[in-house]
């Protein structure tokens, strides 16, 4: 998340504390879309998961979103590729290359809804700087005028609602490589250091922010790395007055916690960085189906990516422990999903069609009444309602559960569509269920009621 997330908090920010929006903790399941002129290159070095990383991270960079910091590192495999497939063109010229000729949005999020998505949050300007609207002050650097040439921010917020999908922006104020370039960023350890600090860029981005809540009213503001100094709640520009008018237009609002020091509804994780922040409040983990965020045409062929069912797992772990999963797609150039992507979906559809309820608005269980195990591998949540809770078993036939207390009324086992599980006892807190062989790839759904 790049700034300090002890840093206090101040006082101006008190009074924006309030309690997170029910839907968005009942939502659970959201896809983040990340999409760029980073996508015509679609290259990056396929090296790890971020909070894993190696130590050359900035070098190698696995995020093919940051292809234009990669290649401007002297010596980087990027920086050759870029040579040697592009001849050194500009970064610029992959905007103009970037078509979108065979981007529909409607169907897009129709996909992303069967996968039992809540919420949509595609970028509306990445680190690159480009913006996916018309946004003030980028002349015709933007997807309105060059490329595309269509406000792709509307086409993903029309279609979201009309899905009945709830809505959400991310927006780079931190960086920005060109509006405010600070030069490529290598050094780990000084990452901060390369954040543009001044007033005409605090102005820039707050402008910009101001007018995605103006036109587009989005549920979700998705800031990442900071924001400029220069607008920190002491300053003409403060951030202050973009929470106002966030607030305003929708009541409903989030904010996410990568703003700085400043407001937040909800704390995120990214892979397995900031996993230390799950437990403070709601929590959102995102990650791409791969290794990166923006497409990797690298990915295509190697078994670095969530198939449908380790999504449905991460997902059900997720939601297990109290959080929400963000899971990202980075559409092709042309606007495509990218087969193994697509292939994740489908994989959550099928398992989310029959088994949605286990998720959508659940709670997480009290080590009081069930806890989790790993062998078999085996989640809980409760319903709504406090009366059930639900155990997702991944196993077939007979399976032992260890774990339960007398809250769990295991004679009153059955799958969600009704079928009685027959259970046996074993020892103390152990059980013995006989699972049928499963209809979808996934955790088979045990409902017991709760006494
Ligand atoms: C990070 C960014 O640097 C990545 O490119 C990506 O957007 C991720 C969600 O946040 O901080």
């Amino acid at each position: 998340t790049m700034f300090d997330p002890s840093a206090r908090r101040p006082a101006a920010y008190e009074r924006f504390v309030h309690e997170t929006p029910a839907w968005f903790t009942d939502a659970k399941f959201g896809i983040f879309v990340h999409w760029g002129p980073y996508s015509v290159p679609a290259w990056a070095e396929p090296l790890g998961e971020h909070g894993t990383q190696h130590d050359d991270w900035f070098l190698r960079n696995p995020y093919a979103e940051w292809y234009y910091n990669t290649i401007r590192i002297p010596g980087s495999p990027a920086s050759v590729h870029q040579r040697e497939v592009w001849g050194d063109a500009p970064y610029d010229d992959f905007l103009d290359r970037w078509r979108a000729e065979a981007f529909d949005a409607d169907a897009m999020i129709a996909l992303f809804a069967r996968a039992g998505a809540r919420y949509v949050v595609p970028t509306t300007k990445h680190h690159d700087g480009v913006t996916l609207w018309e946004a003030p002050g980028t002349g015709t650097r933007n997807t309105v005028h060059r490329g595309p040439r269509r406000d792709l921010v509307a086409e993903f917020e029309r279609a979201a609602r009309a899905a009945g999908l709830r809505f959400g922006v991310y927006y780079s104020g931190g960086f920005d490589w060109h509006a405010a370039d600070t030069g490529p960023i290598w050094d780990a350890d000084d990452d901060s250091g390369a954040r543009p600090l001044d007033a005409e860029y605090a102005a820039y981005a707050k402008a910009h922010v101001l007018d995605l809540v103006q036109r587009y009213g989005p549920d979700v503001l998705w800031g990442d790395i900071d924001w400029p100094d220069a607008g920190k709640p002491e300053g003409p520009d403060s951030f202050l007055h973009v929470l106002d008018a966030f607030y305003a237009r929708n009541p409903e609002g989030v904010v996410n916690d990568r703003f700085g020091a400043t407001h937040w509804d909800f704390r995120t994780s990214e892979y397995q960085a900031g996993t230390d922040l799950e437990d403070d409040g709601a929590w959102e983990n995102c990650r791409g189906v791969g290794l990166s965020f923006g497409y990797n045409q690298r990915e295509d062929d190697l078994d670095v990516s969530l198939t449908g069912e380790a999504a449905v797992r991460h997902l059900v772990d997720v939601v297990s422990r109290g959080g929400n999963f963000l899971l990202n797609i980075g559409p092709d150039a042309a606007g495509r999903i990218p087969r193994v992507q697509r292939e994740c979906l489908e994989g959550l559809a099928a398992w989310m069609g029959p088994h949605a309820a286990a998720v959508h608005g659940t709670r997480p269980v009290p080590a009081e009444i069930a806890r989790p195990q790993d062998e078999p591998w085996v989640r809980w949540t409760a319903s709504p309602d406090g009366r059930h809770v639900n155990a997702m078993v991944d196993a077939d036939g007979t399976v032992t559960l260890t774990g339960l207390t007398g809250r769990v009324d295991v004679a009153g086992a059955q799958l969600l569509d009704g079928r009685p599980v027959p259970v046996s006892k074993g020892g103390a807190g152990q059980i013995e269920l006989q699972l049928p062989g499963r209809d979808v790839p996934g955790p088979a759904v045990v409902r017991f009621p709760l006494v």
